[in-house]
């Protein structure tokens, strides 16, 4: 056992089999920077205070999903962990791990499994959220559920009670900057911090002799810079799909204008069509938003079958929307650029006017 978090994380893989008696430590299924965090900095808190407890921090979602975590990437970077040496979700079996009798798990950043691992809530041993408590888990579980701004406060708070020799700069970064992101840098206005956040916080700095601002506004930077995804990335980071009658529908949402977009890829057309394809979608749309300097949004329909394509547009066109042709260079007959000029549609906005449409 290992006192040092580094050492620690360089040698999980090799100590972790689907085949021996494991605890693992997880967030939940939407994995972002809380839920990362939380089940890397707990597991190790647990690995500190028992030290043969084999306690692994599983990262909730396929390792090739992580990079889409911008803000993520960055503080781990930041704080010196390297990406390969963690468990992400193909690593881990935890359905033979629980047929074995070989599991314990202990959830952050959620108290009630996703619908996908459902049945493994007989095996949950511990829980430390934030969220409403749901009560879907054994009653002997030992849980501390608060509503603070962040998972991470409450993790911090158990290395400030009796592990305060291990807040190094590498954990420090990692539970703060978590902290801030998820409270707005502390700031009351926000009205996501609570005094357990603020103090936890203003110790770590502390300890750790960290820079809240300039980590804040780092983080706040990373998390809306996309400039190191490709456009099949850009377009799964956040993206949804329906099946609207005969016709499958996926809309993503991407914080680029596509002037910088199209610039940036001259295949762009070429990957709507791929993303289309291997999803089986009939229509592809993009719903671009940003900042620039006033808030901007703007949209991009992909539909290669041309009948489809000639009822979406007109529809779409003749709409709310107040779509405004744009002039891109990668246009062309299946793929069509607009300004959006009503501001209030958003994709959940958007999507039961589609429903009617294709639906009626
Ligand atoms: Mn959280």
């Amino acid at each position: 056992m290992s006192n040092n978090m580094m050492t620690w994380l360089g040698s999980l893989k090799s100590n972790f089999s689907n085949t021996q008696q494991v605890t693992i430590v997880m967030g939940n299924e939407a994995a972002d920077l809380d839920s990362m965090a939380s089940a890397v900095t707990y597991a190790w808190y647990l690995n500190l205070s028992d030290t043969d407890g084999k306690y692994f921090p599983m990262i909730n979602i396929p390792r090739a999903d992580f990079k889409l975590r911008t803000e993520a990437v960055y503080l781990f970077q930041e704080a010196g962990i390297n990406i390969d040496n963690l468990l992400f979700a193909e690593d881990v079996d935890l359905d033979k791990l629980k047929a074995g009798s070989n599991l314990k798990l202990i959830l952050v950043d959620h108290n009630k499994l996703a619908s996908s691992q459902t049945g493994l809530e007989t095996v949950i041993t511990g829980i430390l959220d934030h969220h409403a408590d749901e009560e879907s888990y054994p009653p002997a579980a030992v849980t501390d559920i608060r509503p603070v701004g962040s998972a991470a406060t409450i993790v911090a708070e158990s290395f400030l009670k009796d592990q305060k020799d291990s807040i190094d700069s590498s954990l420090g970064t990692l539970l703060l900057g978590t902290i801030l992101l998820d409270t707005v840098n502390l700031d009351p206005e926000a009205g996501r911090v609570t005094d357990d956040d603020s103090k936890a916080a203003k110790e770590i700095i502390d300890i750790a002799g960290l820079d809240s601002k300039k980590l804040f506004d780092k983080l706040q930077f990373e998390k809306f810079n996309v400039s190191s995804l490709g456009s099949y990335d850009l377009l799964r980071k956040d993206y949804k799909e329906w099946q609207l009658g005969d016709i499958k529908l996926g809309i993503g949402s991407v914080l680029l204008p596509v002037e910088d977009w199209a610039a940036k890829d001259s295949e762009i057309v070429s990957e709507f069509d791929r993303y289309l394809k291997e999803r089986k979608l009939d229509v592809l749309l993009s719903m671009n938003a940003f900042t620039s300097p006033g808030f901007t949004r703007q949209l991009v329909i992909y539909v290669p079958d041309s009948n489809l394509r000639e009822k979406t547009v007109s529809f779409m066109e003749g709409s709310d929307l107040g779509l405004e042709k744009l002039d891109i260079n990668s246009s062309s007959d299946s793929c069509t650029f607009y300004n959006q000029k009503n501001l209030g549609i958003s994709r959940k906005k958007l999507q039961p006017l589609l429903k009617d449409f294709f639906e009626g």
